[in-house]
């Protein structure tokens, strides 16, 4: 049996290997960790490299994901789906080894990691999922969720305000199973890091009531195994392990020292190492003996095995939870009757015709649907009064009793995505969060690195435009729904009424493969008549909602709170003789995603006369009324005043629709 030492040292050469062929890549940071990794991996991970998809696995996070080629090894060596020619293909077109680590790319990768500080934050995520999964399932004597989250992260997720928002969070929450390395080596890109990262990180994670061992020595074995067995005694707080490491560990001229952080060793630094470590295969050969020590598949299955018997007393003893269990958890499905609830409640809104903000229409829907799922686990960054994401059924998860279904988030829209992220990645449920329109910017890369790892989650964004008023330009998104509609595999809805919130809510509940974007108005709606097909019509983004007598001569388009104005500026016209359509579009994506024949008979090709009416950027609108058209839109900030003198200040008004639409049909 190899010593631990020498199986760790497979890690630094397989990364600095990697690393040196791809000619691009950080070998520091897995040969700085290797040692630890190889105490968690082979002492202490609970996983089967053989299903990856086992429910009870512990779950393990590379938040310093630049350290890719340390998880490409962990996964080789231990037995995953990652044969040495993907690590030979490491940062290439289409191989499984990319830059960054990558949920969906490779097997065993939970989560997409590589901007900073997020890697923490689903880990936050992770744990606290699986603590309110604990409490909603286990029962006396049958602890059937009981894993660790453990996180590795370094220098830079620690200077990144993300991990103050989401371990802040997790201290409070009492994530007791939540286990972190930090990499304390000193070296960030720029160098050594007292000019910049003096903190001491001790007494800050302390502070957020953490338990923390300081100064562990990230290069000894049996100090590495006691700090984790000390970690995995405490149950009530999370625990910071600080490991002392020396970045690029194995390498005589370039540890200690940023240049080991991101580039090749360098072919000469390279057999250094190797005569340094007294390792003698070529690069990309492992001696039997030493895959041996990292296979993980037999101890692997054997405790999942262990944990089917457990399921199985479980199942015997509560049939009913352990169904929910395999509905929640294993295969993620909606209740049989989802559906069908959700389309009578849409019905209902439709026949109702309340006349109410979106927000308070989306209230209504949580109401239902919160009672229908007890997987929706809501949020809100401290605005829940604002946003109306609490209903009756909501229950606050806590340290000492995480059976809820609401997590009070505080100020902390960028921790609440991400945590969000980790609690999706985990399994089991379906999170909403939320925040005011304007502050998704705050949160904005966790929007984007949901959409990236086609996470379900549901971001509701309430108070979208200067129709919220008062508060002012600060307050007032002009360019958010843009970029959103802007980022691939996010669907935006920005609805008119509570028929189309009802439908916004049951198509972002049902889109298991990336994040919804529910976009809510502060003021009181108009409420629209609509025949049973164009109800139907409201979930394909894009529909005819008011139409001429006769081919139209021109045609409006509007979402959210504009469809109102709209549709009165169109009767004004008819009045005057004018044949126009309106067209409501809550969602540009999924209109977009409807076959030909049915966007053409929204907006025929032939009829160019187009205006565009919604209070946001208006170039994104352009694409759907061209050249010819003209938009309603904001090329400025807003203002501070009430609503409805911002509305008509800038132009949402039926006499400014009128004209527009009177000059394009003149011209
Ligand atoms: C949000 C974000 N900002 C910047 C970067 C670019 N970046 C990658 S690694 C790194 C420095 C990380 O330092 P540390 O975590 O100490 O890693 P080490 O050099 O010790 O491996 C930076 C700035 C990034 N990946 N993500
Ligand atoms: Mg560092």
């Amino acid at each position: 049996m190899p010593s631990r030492k020498h199986l760790a040292d497979a890690i630094r050469v397989l990364s600095m290997d990697a690393v040196q062929k791809a000619n691009s890549g950080h070998p520091g940071a897995p040969m700085g960790m290797a040692d630890i990794a190889e105490v968690l991996w082979n002492d202490f991970f609970k996983h089967n490299p053989t299903n990856p998809n086992w429910p009870d696995r512990d779950r393990f996070v590379l938040s310093n994901g630049h350290g890719s080629m340390l998880i490409y090894s962990l996964l080789h060596l231990s037995g995953y789906d990652l044969p040495i020619d993907e690590l030979k293909q490491f940062r290439q077109l289409h191989s499984k080894t990319p830059g960054h680590p990558e949920r969906g790319y490779t097997v065993g990768v939970e989560t997409t990691t590589g901007p900073l500080g997020q890697g923490i934050a689903n880990g936050v995520g992770m744990a606290l999922a699986e603590k309110i999964l604990a409490a909603q399932f286990n029962r006396d004597g049958h602890t059937v969720v009981d894993h660790n989250t453990y996180v590795f992260l370094g220098d830079g997720c620690m200077m990144e305000g993300i991990s103050h928002e989401a371990c802040s969070l997790a201290g409070t929450l009492g994530l007791g199973k939540l286990i972190a390395f930090y990499d304390d080596n000193g070296i960030s890109i720029d160098g050594h890091v007292e000019g910049w990262f003096t903190d001491d990180t001790a007494k800050r994670f302390e502070s957020y009531g953490w338990h923390v061992i300081r100064a562990v020595d990230g290069h000894n074995a049996p100090a590495i195994k006691a700090a984790i067995e000390a970690a995995k005694a405490e149950t009530q707080k999370p625990t910071l392990i600080i490991t002392k490491t020396v970045i690029g560990f194995g390498s005589p001229n370039k540890q200690g020292s940023h240049d080991s952080h991101g580039s090749p060793l360098g072919l000469e630094e390279v057999a250094l190492v190797r005569k340094t470590l007294g390792w003698e295969q070529e690069p990309f050969v492992i001696p039997a003996d030493v895959y041996a020590g990292w296979d993980a598949k037999a101890k692997g299955s054997a405790s999942e095995k262990s944990w089917d018997e457990k399921f199985a007393a479980y199942e015997a003893a509560y049939p009913e939870l352990a169904a929910e269990f395999e509905r929640r958890v294993v295969k993620g499905e909606l209740p049989a009757d989802f559906a069908a609830k959700a389309e009578a409640f849409i019905q209902e809104s439709q026949a109702k015709g309340e006349k109410i903000a979106s927000r308070k229409a989306s209230q209504n829907s949580i109401a239902l649907f919160a009672q229908l799922l007890p997987e929706l686990l809501g949020g809100s960054a401290d605005l829940a009064g604002s946003n109306l994401t609490l209903v009756k059924t909501s229950k606050g998860v806590e340290a000492g009793d995480a059976s809820g279904n609401y997590i009070y988030y505080g100020v902390r829209e960028f921790g609440m995505s991400a945590i969000m992220n980790g609690i999706s990645a985990h399994g089991g449920f379906i999170a909403y969060g939320a925040t005011f329109l304007m502050f998704q910017q705050y949160a904005a890369n966790a929007v984007r690195m949901s959409a990236l790892m086609k996470l379900q989650n549901i971001f509701v964004y309430t108070h979208d435009s200067i129709g919220q008023g008062e508060d002012g330009p600060t307050h007032q998104p002009i360019e958010v729904l843009g970029t959103l509609r802007l980022t691939p595999n996010i669907d935006t809805w920005r609805t008119a009424d509570a028929a189309e919130t009802a439908v916004s809510w049951k198509a972002a509940i049902e889109r298991r493969t990336g994040p919804s974007a529910l976009v809510f108005s502060r003021q009181n709606l108009d409420a629209f008549a609509r025949t049973p097909e164009q109800v139907a019509n409201i979930a394909k983004g894009g529909y005819v909602l008011v139409d001429s007598q006769g081919e139209p001569d021109a045609i409006l388009i509007s979402t959210g709170s504009e469809v109102g104005v709209t549709v009165k500026a169109a009767e004004a016209l008819k009045a005057k003789g004018k044949k126009v359509r309106v067209v409501s579009m809550p969602s540009t994506s999924v209109f977009d995603r409807q076959d030909a024949a049915y966007k053409e008979s929204v907006l025929p090709s032939h009829i160019s006369a187009r205006v565009a009416v919604e209070t946001a950027a208006a170039d994104y609108w352009y694409k759907y009324v061209g050249f010819d058209g003209r938009v309603i839109g904001m090329t400025t900030f807003g203002e501070s005043a009430p609503g409805p003198a911002l509305l008509e200040y800038f132009g949402f008004t039926v006499d400014n629709i009128v004209s527009t639409v009177e000059e394009l049909l003149e011209d």
